[in-house]
C-alpha cells in the first residue's frame, strides 16, 4: 500500500486546524500509520527541505517552520501520495482550489498550513528522515472492506 509524509505546520497548529485536517484524511479512508507533536528540530528541517536550502525564501521557511510545534503523521492509502497532494492543493494558498485544505483555510505561500510528499521516493525519504520504523504501526482499519473492492 502506498504511504505518504503529512505535516500540520505551524500556522495550522496555532489556527486549531489539527483535528479539521485529520478528519478529512480519515473520513477520505487513508489510515494514519503514525502521528506525532513535535517542534522540528534544524538538522531536520535541512534534510526535510534540502531542495530549497539555496532557494531565497529559505530563512524565512525555515523561521516559521520552527516558530511552533507541528503534527507529523504517517498516512496509508491507495494513491494517497497524489490523492493527498490534490486534497492539500496548490503551494499558493490564492491559488489553490475552494475544497483543498489550502484553498478553504489559508491566503500566503509562506504559511500554507500543510505539507505533503510529492511523489511516491520523497514520501520514502521524509518518512525515513522523521519516523523510525518502529514509529510506524501496522494494523487494519475495520472498515477497509468496504473501501476497497
Ligand atoms: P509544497 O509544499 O506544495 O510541496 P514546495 O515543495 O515547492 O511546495 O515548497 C515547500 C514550501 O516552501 C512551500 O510549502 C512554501 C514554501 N515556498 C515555496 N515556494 C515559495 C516561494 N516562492 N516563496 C515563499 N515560500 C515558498
Ligand atoms: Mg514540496
Amino acid at each position: 500500500m502506498d504511504r505518504t509524509f503529512l505535516m500540520v505546520k505551524p500556522d495550522g497548529v496555532q489556527r486549531g486546524l489539527v483535528g479539521e485536517i485529520i478528519a478529512k484524511f480519515e473520513k477520505k479512508g487513508f489510515k494514519m500509520i503514525a502521528g506525532k507533536f513535535e517542534m522540528l528540530p534544524e538538522d531536520r528541517v535541512f534534510e526535510h527541505y534540502a531542495e530549497h536550502v539555496e532557494k531565497p525564501f529559505f530563512p524565512g521557511l525555515k523561521a516559521y517552520i520552527t516558530s511552533g510545534p507541528c503534527f507529523l503523521m504517517v498516512w496509508e492509502g491507495k494513491e494517497i501520495v497524489a490523492v493527498s497532494r490534490a486534497m492539500i492543493g496548490a503551494t499558493n494558498p490564492a491559488e489553490a482550489a475552494p475544497g483543498t485544505i489550502r484553498g478553504d483555510y489559508a491566503l500566503e505561500i509562506g504559511m500554507n498550513i500543510i505539507h505533503g510528499s510529492d511523489s511516491n521516493e520523497t514520501a520514502g525519504r521524509e518518512i525515513a528522515i522523521h519516523f523510525s520504523k518502529e514509529e510506524l504501526i501496522d494494523y487494519t482499519r475495520i472498515d477497509e472492506q468496504f473501501l476497497y473492492e
